[in-house]
């Protein structure tokens, strides 16, 4: 049975009402321990939490979400209800609605998409239910609709790459103007496509890199074979393929490979780079056989930071409004030892056997 502090709430009035009628009738127990009381107050203890996920498009989302249900288990005292729109905005504005209406405690959302959530959100603000948004943002006119955002910096995760990029060519003496970069792109309108793109096409301004195009990967290995397969057959002569994450990148991999391509980081004989995202299990193994050049990590561990968010909430201490967590950068080799962004020097880990062991998603 779903419980909500609200229900628990009523269940404790209740309980209080029917308390002080046996003290009338001097039948009622003083004992705080009575079986009956004990039971009644670690059940109605439990915070319900709307979870409104985006779907299973990638093996980040899937390790997300498992981080989620590790995190709000019964025995944690959660009550999750867990709602996958399935990558449609219109379906999780829809799940956002019926937590609304189910009275949750809090509402968790990773947004799909950035924009459209001002209307909504003032509904939940409304009904007085407090709203975590974890990995990707929201675009909103109002802060005060949004308690406390986790997640990543896109824009920073990108730049670490454009860097690493950049350093690879100086290092081989790869003349800029060579690069002949596409770029296979995540959900359209969402926080890591958004950010990442930004950053390679700040990287593309800056190192004088040519760009010649774009297709969209959606974030999965089957778009993201589409969208290589797509720009292949538009730019021939392609030799740095930017992906927005690892799953487009393993799509990517057997597109190139089946249309002939070498891929590796020898562009002047012709091969193909490749640059990824979130640095999973199999994009770093990617990495190790040298078929992704460079995959920046994109940490999915957001259960145990909501939680600890809302243990801060429940007990009335302030909480940091945003909150970014730090990730690394992997190459095959140590090669380049580090990279520079904004005067922050990030090291660059080369992948090893041991690394891939550790790895848990
Ligand atoms: O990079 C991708 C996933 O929002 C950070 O979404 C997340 C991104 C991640 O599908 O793999």
């Amino acid at each position: 049975m779903k419980r909500t502090r609200k229900a628990a709430a009523a269940a404790l009035l209740i309980a209080a009402a029917s308390f002080l009628y046996g003290c009338g009738k001097g039948q009622g127990s003083t004992s705080k321990n009575s079986p009956e009381t004990s039971e009644k107050t670690a059940d109605d203890t439990a915070l319900t939490i709307g979870f409104a996920q985006v779907g299973e498009e990638s093996d980040w989302r899937r390790a997300n979400s498992e981080s989620i249900l590790n995190a709000f288990t019964a025995e944690n005292g959660y009550n999750l209800l867990f709602e996958d729109a399935q990558n449609d905005p219109d379906v999780q504005m829809a799940s956002v609605q019926k937590f609304i209406q189910e009275g949750v405690d809090y509402i968790v959302l990773e947004p799909i998409i950035e924009t459209g959530w001002d209307p909504i959100l003032k509904e939940v603000k409304e009904a007085g239910i407090p709203v975590i948004v974890a990995d990707r943002n929201v675009a909103v006119s109002d802060d005060s609709l949004v308690t406390a955002w986790v997640g990543s910096d896109w824009l920073l995760e990108g730049a670490k790459a454009c860097e690493w990029l950049n350093e690879y060519c100086r290092k081989h003496d790869i003349p800029p103007t060579s690069l002949k970069i596409v770029n296979i792109q995540g959900t359209i309108g969402s926080s890591p496509q958004i950010g990442r793109d930004a950053a390679l096409r700040m990287g593309a301004g800056k190192y004088g890199w040519k760009m010649l195009g774009t297709s969209k990967g959606e974030f999965t290995q089957a778009k993201g074979r589409e969208a290589m397969d797509d720009l292949i057959g538009r730019f021939p002569d392609l030799n740095v393929v930017y992906c927005d994450n690892d799953n487009e990148a393993y799509g990517a991999i057997e597109a190139l490979e089946e249309a002939g391509k070498t891929i590796g980081t020898d562009l002047e004989n012709g091969e193909v780079m490749l640059i990824s995202f979130d640095a999973a299990r199999q994009g770093l193994s990617y990495v190790k056989e040298g078929k992704i050049a460079c995959d920046v990590e994109c940490n999915p561990d957001h259960g145990p930071r909501i939680r600890e968010l809302i243990g801060k909430l429940e007990r009335g201490e302030t909480v940091e409004k945003e909150q970014a967590v730090s990730e690394q950068i992997f190459a095959r080799t140590d090669e380049i030892e580090s990279v520079t962004v904004s005067d922050q020097e990030y090291p660059v880990v080369p992948v090893t056997d041991e690394l891939l062991a550790e790895r848990t998603y």
